[in-house]
């Protein structure tokens, strides 16, 4: 086993270039040619392969230091026969060393950019006329072999100018622009998103083209395998054979003839307006289905790295990001349009008068979703009605007297619980979920309560409520509520209702329509109690009523069954003995 830095090789011209992200880390076993570090200039970023398979064994790169040609990068300890002898021995094998494995250049597509042989091509790359068709090809992109196309930057009808770049093309570790060799109107696009594309294949027809290929020599420069030309600007980039996509060429050849200033090699660069991250990077997106220019990028320069790609889909897995596209999907996204409604009205509310926009909380956001999908897709109906509750008042009144050195406060919550248990259970099918064309009876009794907190609604869940008495409802509501508010609740706190009950008794109103929790199929809205002349047949008697708001799915309830499961709550709060029957 040998120690053996790697060095940074030849990047062309540039003195010194940023290291803006880090591939790898003390303890990491790598193979040959895997890349370790991005490094860029305001011109084109790389990735710098290792030349030796080992394990690194230290990091002498940080982000954001200045590296360049010759800088130690990071020491390997070097595994089998591959080992360099010694620790020098890597900084003296620039062919493998110097071969950035991907090279995306920033902006300036050509400019500066040197064709480092005048290769004849086969590619053919425009057919040069004065006028009438003109086909645009594919030049040689080096040794690559079905390249997507990830970008169609033209369209038909387009006035295409020498130079101007028709579409993006990527490999698993670079991509690039490949430029037109000619001007015109573009009349016919041979190639789409997701097409695979090889050297000399037809991209585009031009008409009334003035072709800028003057000669074989520079039609030929555009099809020539550009070494390091992608990052170097002049003549000087020889040293480090690679392909046109900047890759290790295979046969290692030499690109050591005249360089050829050219206004159509194929630059490699991530198109103006990719999203700024590197092929690999790119490649992961897509194979997760991410938008990538939807992820923001947290490397240097707000470059997007697998890790933001990875955070971006935790996000959208879990319902706390939307992607654009589910959002257009969305309601409340499309302003409706996928309802067929009229689009959400846009106002531009500062022209009436000064405002301040401020993001929603997350808890908002989700609770905002899942309310909006409920609200739309149950047929949902609210029943109202009182309960007198004069008796169970005075009762919990006596009874938190009693109990006042326990610390636990009943509130008029916690009889509901369990009064709304002996309803679920005499109409079980209010404690039932819709499967399809079945219904789901659930034999066991969780029941959500809607808490507020600072950040929005969450509705935490008193589990098993039929095998616990008020007191202890009462107790575990206080915790639960607690956490609520210190936004604490896990997901166990909050899962598994099968029904729910929204209080606003302590706040005051008379009768609201709550929205049903689903896959519940029922919810129970509960208002401020009021004392009330109840007439009992012979005089008006002052009673404590209670407003109950019962609102029920008609897909599962029928209206005589909800006035039926209204009427029996208020027979049990009248007289709470009857949970006991
Ligand atoms: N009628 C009259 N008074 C009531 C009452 C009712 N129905 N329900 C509670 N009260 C009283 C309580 O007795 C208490 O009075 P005291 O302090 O004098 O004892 C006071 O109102 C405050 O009660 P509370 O709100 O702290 O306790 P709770 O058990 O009734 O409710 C909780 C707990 C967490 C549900 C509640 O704090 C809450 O967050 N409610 C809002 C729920 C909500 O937002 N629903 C709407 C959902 S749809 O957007």
């Amino acid at each position: 086993m040998a120690l053996v830095e790697v060095q940074v090789p030849d990047i062309g011209d540039f003195d010194e270039v940023t290291v803006i992200e880090l591939m790898v880390k003390v303890g990491d076993t790598v193979k040959a040619e895997q890349s370790l570090i991005t490094v860029e200039s305001d011109k084109a970023s790389m990735e710098i392969p290792s030349s030796t398979a080992g394990v690194v064994k230290e990091m002498r790169v940080a982000l954001g230091d200045k590296v360049k040609q010759g800088s130690i990068v990071l020491v390997v300890e070097a595994a089998g026969a591959a080992a360099a002898p010694s620790a020098t021995a890597a900084a003296s094998t620039p062919p493998v060393m110097a071969s950035p494995s991907s090279v995306i250049a920033t902006a300036t597509p050509a400019s500066g950019l040197a064709v480092t042989e005048a290769r004849q091509s086969s590619a053919a790359p425009a057919t040069p006329a004065a006028s009438g068709p003109v086909q645009v090809r594919v030049p040689d992109i080096g040794d690559f072999k079905d390249v997507a196309v990830i970008e169609v930057m033209v369209k038909p009808g387009d006035t295409i100018k020498v130079e101007q770049s028709l579409i993006t093309v990527e490999s698993d570790k670079a991509s690039m622009e490949i430029p037109s060799s000619a001007a015109g109107v573009l009349k016919e696009l041979k190639v789409k998103v997701g097409d695979t594309v090889n050297i000399g294949d037809l991209l585009a027809i031009l008409e009334g083209a003035v072709s800028s290929v003057a000669s074989p020599v520079a039609a030929a420069a555009l099809a020539t395998a550009t070494p390091t030309a992608v990052i170097a600007s002049e003549a000087k980039q020889s040293q480090a054979p690679t392909s046109a996509l900047g890759l290790p060429r295979a046969d290692g050849a030499r690109n050591d003839a005249a360089s050829v200033a050219s206004a159509h090699n194929p630059t490699v660069t991530p198109s103006v307006g990719l999203p700024h991250a590197s092929p690999s990077v790119r490649k992961f997106a897509r194979e997760l289905g991410v938008p990538l220019d939807e992820v923001k990028g947290s490397g240097l320069k707000g470059r997007i790295t697998a890790d933001d790609v990875q955070a971006f889909t935790k996000a959208v897995m879990s319902g706390a990001a939307q992607t654009k596209a589910q959002a257009a999907k969305a309601p409340a996204g499309s302003g409706g349009s996928e309802l067929g409604l009229i689009p959400w009205p846009k106002v531009d509310f500062a022209k009436f008068g000064p405002i301040e926009r401020k993001e929603m909380s997350r808890i908002k956001k989700i609770s905002g979703a899942n309310l909006l999908r409920n609200a739309i897709m149950i047929p949902a109906v609210t029943n109202h009605d009182d309960a007198d509750i004069t008796d169970l008042e005075a009762f919990r009144v006596s009874t938190n007297k009693e109990n006042e050195k326990s610390g636990v406060k009943v509130t008029m919550l916690a009889f509901l619980i369990k009064a709304c248990v002996a309803a679920l259970k005499k109409f079980p099918e209010f404690n039932s979920s819709l499967d399809g064309d079945a219904l789901i009876y659930k034999h066991y009794y969780h029941i959500g309560f809607a808490a507020d907190t600072p950040n929005g609604l969450v509705v935490p869940v008193i589990k098993d409520a039929d095998k616990k008495g008020v007191l202890q409802i009462s107790q575990e509501m206080g915790e639960l509520a607690k956490k609520a508010r210190d936004g604490k609740l896990g997901p166990a706190d909050m899962s598994g209702a099968t029904f729910t009950i929204s209080s606003l008794g302590g706040i005051g109103g008379k009768y609201f329509t709550p929205i049903i929790n689903a896959p519940e199929v029922a919810i129970l809205g509960v208002c401020k109690s009021t004392m009330e002349p109840v007439w009992d047949g012979k005089a008006f008697q002052p009673r404590l009523m209670l407003p109950l708001s019962l609102t029920w799915d008609h897909r599962v309830i029928d209206g005589a069954a909800a006035a039926r499961f209204n009427a029996f709550l208020g027979q049990i709060l009248s007289d709470f003995r009857r949970v006991l029957l």
